[in-house]
């Protein structure tokens, strides 16, 4: 349990709470919330809520006060969970990872940054150099994957558009010597745009007006005046941002931070030339109109070409025209303009969604631990960082609302998994007394997104089996027969008097976190995702050697392309699984993100939707669980083993029937017996003052045996 700063501040620890009730929880995030104390522990886990103001509690004095203390020893804090795990790692050479949680805006992102910050400051004391260079890559990798990947919502001014989960790997010294970065669906499109749109894109473009010198700019044929690019509405670049001056200001700093951190990471000069190049033409891309204006713009086409090292007949062709196998005969088709401006967009989409997943590589490439001899060195352990994009609920809502909130019902049910249900399990299997507490488990809500052949994934795959036949509204239609009587799904359809939905374009998922109204549209060509096989040939054949790198598959012709690919919620989902069978093997802690309002204040602390958040994070339930439960588990003979040198009855062996009888001895005999209870294979310790007691006798003893060793050895 935390050290107690003072009451004034509430109690640093829910366990502590008088009683485990939602008014008194609330009232002690209030008051530690106001007092600027952000974060609280129950037990292991970290609630923070975000300040919306700079704390002064990052800086190296804070760092030095949690280097290698234990858990409970200081206030709760972002650093302490960094440490335990670091420190979990490194004795125990265990695999630890840190998931932090929360909707969207809660402070993930800026809590998974303090949590990297903190382990760079505590690693590498020697300075080894590789070590090092390292650390730099790790931190710098964040502001050029967020300057890619990040955007502002009406949620989030700095909202993560994509997944990243980073493994930071150690030497057996506990030095950081690699990474590695799994990234997972990036946010390309938002609806209701006519033309292709990201908002991380167009944060990129302000950045590269603004910052980017005029030699530069001339060589990718842009104004440095960003409002002749207003055109393009629609949602307008300057207008859909909604930039405040003093943003636009930044954004040139911003530039040139993004452009120094590529170097650090180790892009070349030419790769960076080449990454401005295809965010160029992305931008040129987006503007160019089709049939009679295209060949009015023949301009931007050349430009489009040049950017991309291809040939403008070649260009023009991949927008107009696409390559179809009739049998023997291979033709081309002329698009519709419908279909040309459907390919256009999808172009523009891959170009982008290569180039974000190539800059992970990329990075990837340069952290690799390579030749690291287990053999000579001994275990290389990781740390993992878990930041994802959080829950949300927009205006609009579509696939990727669908994907993100999936996303993070799959991280619940880890939650409950790893922290209600397997602690509740194991003291029933060990036959402690224990009153079960309930909780909502959301497997259910799991199971109807991601279950075989029933779940919405694969009835969205099988309307997208039926090429170019099934509209939006049929596969609306398909969840209404097959999901018509699921408790968490619902349509206009199967609840006519439901006003709030549109009767053939939307249905409602209940999420653990809130219902939420997904529109139809789009959802069949998102996940279908294709891209005309004849953009991959161009950018295959582009004579820049990186573009070419990115689009491998563009060797192929078109009579050797038959495999349908992986829809995109499938590739997601194997990805989630995947990630989750990965955060499990790993010994968890955890960060539950709160965001105290909608209106990003400091000083506003809004009762009704931090309370919502307490109640769907199942953070009370957390309390219950660690409260009726124990800190500590250890089967008898481990800790027999560990131990037994600090009782006479069990040094240097016990003549007791069973293991189990010795440790009850060995616990009596120090008075513990109240704070511990007997399983059937383990002993639980209640609080961790009292392991952290046997720690200090088992320390002290070893002095003593050392003393009375070198007594021995001088014979007196
Ligand atoms: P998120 O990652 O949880 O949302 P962020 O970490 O980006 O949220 O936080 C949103 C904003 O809140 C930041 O840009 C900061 O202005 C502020 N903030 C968060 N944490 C702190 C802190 N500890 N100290 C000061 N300000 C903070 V999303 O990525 O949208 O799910 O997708
Ligand atoms: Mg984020």
């Amino acid at each position: 349990m935390a050290e107690q700063e003072s009451l004034e501040f509430g109690k640093a620890d829910f366990v502590l709470m008088d009683t485990v009730t939602m008014p008194e929880f609330m009232a002690n995030l209030r008051l530690r919330f106001e007092k600027g104390r952000i974060y609280t522990f129950i037990g292991e886990v970290v609630v923070s809520v975000n300040p919306y103001k700079n704390l002064n509690i990052y800086g190296r004095d804070t760092i030095e006060q949690y280097r290698g203390r234990e858990l409970y020893e200081r206030p709760p804090h972002l650093f302490a969970i960094a440490d335990a795990a670091y420190k979990a790692m490194k004795r125990r050479s265990k695999d630890t990872c840190i998931v932090i949680s929360g909707e969207s805006g809660a402070g993930k992102t800026e809590a998974s940054k303090y949590i990297m910050h903190y382990i760079a400051a505590i690693t590498n004391p020697g300075q080894r150099a590789e070590v090092e260079r390292v650390k730099n890559i790790l931190l710098k990798s964040n502001c050029v994957l967020e300057a890619f990947g990040n955007a502002k919502t009406n949620r989030n001014d700095n909202s993560s558009r994509f997944g990243k989960y980073m493994d930071i790997n150690f030497d057996f010294k506990g030095d950081p010597i690699g990474g590695h970065i799994n990234n997972y669906l990036l946010e390309k499109k938002k609806e209701g745009f006519s033309f292709f749109h990201s908002p991380c894109l167009k944060l990129l473009f302000v950045q590269l007006l603004q910052g980017g010198s005029d030699q530069m700019l001339r060589s990718l044929h842009l104004q440095k005046d960003a409002s002749a690019y207003s055109y393009i509405s629609p949602g307008s670049l300057m207008s859909q941002t909604s930039l405040s001056p003093q943003c636009s200001i930044n954004d040139g700093a911003e530039f040139k931070a993004v452009a120094d951190a590529m170097k650090v990471i180790g892009f070349k000069q030419e790769e960076i030339q080449t990454v401005y190049k295809i965010v160029a033409a992305i931008l040129h891309l987006v503007t160019s109109c089709f049939c009679g204006e295209l060949q009015r713009r023949g301009n931007v086409v050349s430009i489009i070409a040049d950017l991309l090292s291809t040939k403008s007949d070649m260009v023009e062709k991949a927008l107009l025209f696409r390559t179809v196998a009739t049998g023997r005969d291979v033709i081309d088709k002329q698009h519709t303009e419908q279909e040309a401006t459907y390919g256009r967009d999808a172009f523009a989409k891959a170009i982008y969604e290569r180039l974000f997943a190539w800059i992970v590589t990329h990075i990837n490439d340069v952290i690799e631990v390579k030749n690291y001899d287990t053999t000579v060195h001994g275990k290389n352990t990781v740390i993992g960082v878990l930041d994802i994009y959080g829950f949300e609920i927009f205006d609009n809502n579509s696939f990727e609302q669908f994907c993100i909130n999936y996303c993070n019902e799959k991280l619940q049910q880890l939650f409950i998994q790893l922290v209600l249900k397997q602690e509740q399990e194991e003291y029933q299997r060990e036959g402690i007394p224990w009153k079960h507490i309930d909780y909502f488990n959301n497997q259910v809500i799991v199971d109807l997104v991601e279950q075989q052949h029933k779940g919405i994934i694969s009835i969205l795959d099988d309307a997208c089996m039926n090429v170019g036949k099934v509209t939006d509204e049929m596969f609306l239609e398909a969840l209404n027969n097959k999901l018509g009587k699921h408790a968490h799904f619902s349509s206009r359809k199967l609840c006519a008097t439901d006003k709030t939905l549109e009767f053939d374009r939307d249905f409602r998922i209940k999420h653990y976190a809130g219902d939420v109204i997904y529109s139809v549209t789009g959802f069949i060509d998102k996940n279908k995702d294709t891209l005309f096989q004849d953009f991959k040939r161009l950018m295959y054949n582009s004579s820049n050697p990186v573009l070419k790198m990115m689009w491998p598959e563009g060797k192929l012709s078109i009579t050797e392309v038959t495999k349908r690919p992986l829809t995109a919620a499938t590739l997601f989902k194997n990805s989630m699984i995947a990630l989750v069978d990965n955060l499990a093997s790993k010994e968890p802690y955890y960060v539950r993100c709160i965001k105290p309002n909608d209106k990003k204040s400091p000083q506003l602390f809004d009762e009704e939707r931090c309370r919502h958040q307490v109640e769907y994070l199942g953070l009370l339930e957390n309390v219950r669980v660690r409260r009726a439960g124990f800190a500590y588990r250890q089967t008898y003979e481990k800790f027999l083993h560990r131990y037994k040198m600090i009782s006479e009855f069990t040094w240097p062996n016990h003549d007791l029937p069973s293991d189990k009888d010795a440790v009850k001895k060995l616990i009596e005999c120090h008075g513990f017996q109240h704070d511990v209870a007997y399983g059937k294979t383990k002993i639980f310790i209640r609080t961790p003052r009292t392991l952290f007691t046997l720690e200090e006798l088992h320390a002290k003893m070893l002095v003593r045996i050392v003393l009375f060793l070198q007594k021995v050895w001088r014979g007196t």
